[in-house]
């Protein structure tokens, strides 16, 4: 269908609600939508980056749209938030009237500076016994957070997601922000905009949220992201209502992606399923990290002798694709540990299968781990038959703990040698550059042919060498246990004399 030519309107601002964990993003979006999100998420946190539409009628009876970002506080989800303020026009500050400035309100904040897009505080709670609004503020100004008229230009509202108090006029503040931003698109264009989360339903296959910032999607037409492709055919909105036409500013959710189309990656719309073909195989070409790197299993053993290093191959499977992240994030928090790597061999969407579990198996059994995802009763059996871990969790912290309990199951314990047998040297028959040939006896444990024993002098090592074949009288024997004398040659740099022992041992790691 030609699109025709025509002039650019005002879209709705996209906005994204920042701000420390718990501190009432959800809950004031509820609030804007009345609906209730934050009693039906796990754990009461946010773990998804979503996208919804609010409409709010100004002052002058006006109704316009908003479209609203809520990210993640948890400090698990840094790359959700910046990938939320990176499509957003306008961000909303939201900090606890309670509890101030935390280490996420900071952390928000240097976000949006990075992205320099405007943003209005949002001071929430208020109607709680333990909100102090000067106090807030105050925790504010001394994190340089200027507030107007406060000596600064900040927009702030304190509000109440209970009783609604100071909600309308946030919403008149957002407006306002984003008029002064001037935002206009032309519905007219081909639409195009950014991939915010992508994930595989088992039911309806890949799937991908979209924020529309410009131009219009049309139902018939296919998006292009990167190196995957999808007909418009499935297209809803925020509410799952099926959509025939996806305008500016608006999230959009489109049902059968070729391909999990990569988070933060820009799309466009092209008119036929062969141009769509084209433009994703040439993104192909051009890009795309290949997925996961496969560990090298005679790379990995040879590593792992040289060094007595244990790698833990780890598989994340979640809904969606931007929860890897938080995982990779709460992996970066363990202890430090030269002997053991923990390596993301895999990274994906949907069901735990037992091709996941087949990349766990190895010297050291890996990790699967899931976020909202089923694991297929053929995984479970592999991994039973492997040692493989496989568990699936729907919050962010029970998770990081589990995974932390199973890394420590894994990791190496200290090397140990543990004396096994104590023979003495009696007499050297013979020395030449590299063996010895001497007779002794044995006083503790035993000797074995093919042992690698240290020679001491009283207690001090002179250095090792290994045992290379062992006589009792004139018949080879394999094994002299204590209270024989033996006969022995061994290889060795050093030269021991009567007196020096032999110390038989074995390597144990506790
Ligand atoms: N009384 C009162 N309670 C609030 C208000 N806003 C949020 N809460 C409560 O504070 C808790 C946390 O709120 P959420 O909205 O889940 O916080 P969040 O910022 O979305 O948290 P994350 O998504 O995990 O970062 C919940 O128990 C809310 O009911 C408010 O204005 N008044
Ligand atoms: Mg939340």
């Amino acid at each position: 269908m030609p699109k025709q030519d025509s002039i650019a309107e005002v879209r709705p601002p996209v906005v994204a609600i920042v701000g420390h964990i718990d501190h009432g993003k959800s809950t004031l979006l509820d609030y804007i939508r009345r609906t209730s999100v934050t009693q039906k998420e796990a754990g009461g946190i946010t773990q998804h980056l979503s996208a919804y539409e609010a409409v709010h009628k100004t002052q002058n009876g006006v109704e316009r749209t908003i479209t609203f970002l809520d990210t993640p506080g948890h400090e698990a989800f840094a790359s959700m938030r910046s990938r939320g303020l990176e499509v957003a026009d306008v961000a909303v500050l939201v900090v606890s009237a309670e509890d101030g400035v935390k280490p996420q309100t900071l952390e928000a904040l240097k976000l949006i500076d990075e992205v320099k897009i405007p943003y209005l505080v949002a001071l929430t709670k208020i109607d709680k016994p333990g909100a102090n609004l000067e106090r807030a503020r105050a925790s504010l100004l001394e994190h340089g957070i200027y507030l107007e008229g406060l000596g600064g230009a900040v927009p702030h509202v304190a509000l109440s997601s209970k009783t609604g108090e100071g909600v309308s006029e946030l919403l008149d503040l957002i407006l306002l922000a984003a008029d002064l931003e001037g935002l206009s698109a032309d519905p007219e264009k081909p639409g195009s905009g950014v991939v915010i989360e992508a994930h595989v339903d088992n039911r309806r296959g890949t799937s991908a949220t979209l924020i529309v910032e410009d131009g219009s999607i049309e139902s018939g037409e296919f998006v292009v992201a990167a190196d995957s492709f999808a007909p418009t055919r499935i297209m809803e909105n925020f509410m799952g209502t099926p959509l025939k036409r996806a305008l500016p500013g608006r999230p959009v959710q489109i049902v059968g992606f070729s391909a999990l189309p990569p988070i933060g990656a820009q799309f466009k719309t092209v008119e036929s399923k062969k141009e769509a073909e084209e433009e994703a195989r040439l993104a192909a070409l051009a890009s795309r990290p290949k997925s996961a790197p496969v560990v090298d299993k005679k790379e990995e053993k040879k590593e792992e002798e040289e060094k007595m290093r244990v790698i833990v191959p780890l598989i994340i499977k979640t809904d969606a694709a931007g929860v890897a992240d938080a995982v990779v994030h709460e992996l970066e928090k363990l202890p430090k540990d030269e002997r053991l790597e923990i390596r993301v061999v895999s990274r994906g969407v949907g069901a735990i299968t037992d091709g996941d579990v087949k990349l766990g198996i190895g010297t050291t059994p890996g990790i699967v781990v899931g976020f909202n995802v089923k694991v297929e009763r053929e995984a479970r059996d592999l991994a039973q038959r492997h040692n493989v871990s496989v568990e699936v969790f729907d919050v962010i912290y029970k998770l990081a703990q589990w995974l932390r309990e199973e890394v420590e199951k894994r990791r190496p314990k200290e090397k140990q040698e543990e004396r096994t047998g104590l023979a003495r040297i009696v007499k050297l028959f013979s020395s030449t550059k590299n063996r010895v040939v001497l007779g002794g006896r044995v006083e503790e444990g035993e000797l074995t042919v093919g042992a690698e024993v240290k020679i001491l002098r009283r207690d001090l090592e002179l250095g090792r060498g290994e045992v290379v074949s062992l006589q009792s009288g004139k018949t080879p024997v394999k094994k002299i246990e204590a209270g024989s004398e033996f006969g022995a040659m061994i290889k060795t740099g050093v030269d021991p004399a009567p007196s020096d022992k032999l110390e038989a041992f074995a390597v144990v790691y506790r």
